[in-house]
């Protein structure tokens, strides 16, 4: 399977992103030890990720209305598209039916309100696998390398803080994800 997925990986991103890809999956393998999770579900979920990442925007758009994804997607940048059409073509073109696995792919953009511990280990390994470069990459990484919660918490503070420097639209499922962690729940188990 893991063969299959890096071979449609391969013809379906330019080969900076295939490495983005593979360093995804060599961090979420390696923060998944916080939890029990399943290799394969972790493998899975970090390959799929951004599969989709590379399709035309009109084909993602029709996707969406097509497959009854949620329309105020439309209404906000087409980054947040990819994650959300990324779940459906893991599901139908893969046979991926493990929704834990599907909503880490669906969430792996914004996150959302109570996130399950697969869906955090993609969102941060994303963030912070090992070819992503930004100010404060390194604190980032020592602080989930310490503490996974703590670290996953600064890692939502950052993408949040990020998008309102920048001043663009926050999707509603961003701010949820921020919300859910400042009120400190741990609901990952
Ligand atoms: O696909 P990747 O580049 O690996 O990373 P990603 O899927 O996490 O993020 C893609 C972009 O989406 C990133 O530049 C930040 C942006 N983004 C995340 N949440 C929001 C957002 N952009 C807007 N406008 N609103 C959001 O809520
Ligand atoms: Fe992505
Ligand atoms: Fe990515």
């Amino acid at each position: 399977m893991r063969e299959k997925i890096l071979e449609a990986v391969t013809q379906a991103m330019p080969s900076n992103r295939v490495v983005h890809t593979l360093g995804v999956e060599e961090t979420a393998i390696s923060l998944s030890k916080n939890f029990a999770l399943n290799l394969e579900d972790v493998q899975a979920a970090a390959l799929l990720h951004d599969i989709v990442k590379f399709e035309d925007k009109n084909w993602l758009k029709q996707q969406i209305l097509d497959n009854y994804l949620p329309t105020d997607l439309l209404e906000f940048h087409v980054e947040l598209w990819h994650s959300h059409v990324g779940a459906v073509v893991a599901k139908e073109q893969f046979g991926i039916t493990d929704e834990t696995v599907l909503n880490a792919i669906r969430f792996h953009t914004t996150g959302r309100d109570g996130m399950s511990a697969l869906e955090k280990v993609i969102y941060v390994a994303d963030l912070l696998e090992p070819n992503r470069q930004f100010p404060g990459v390194d604190f980032l990484r020592e602080q989930v390398n310490k503490d996974f919660h703590k670290g996953f918490e600064e890692c939502v503070v950052h993408s949040l803080s990020y998008l309102i420097k920048k001043r663009v639209p926050i999707y509603p499922d961003s701010l949820a994800c921020y919300n859910d962690v400042v009120k400190g729940r741990k609901r990952e188990e």
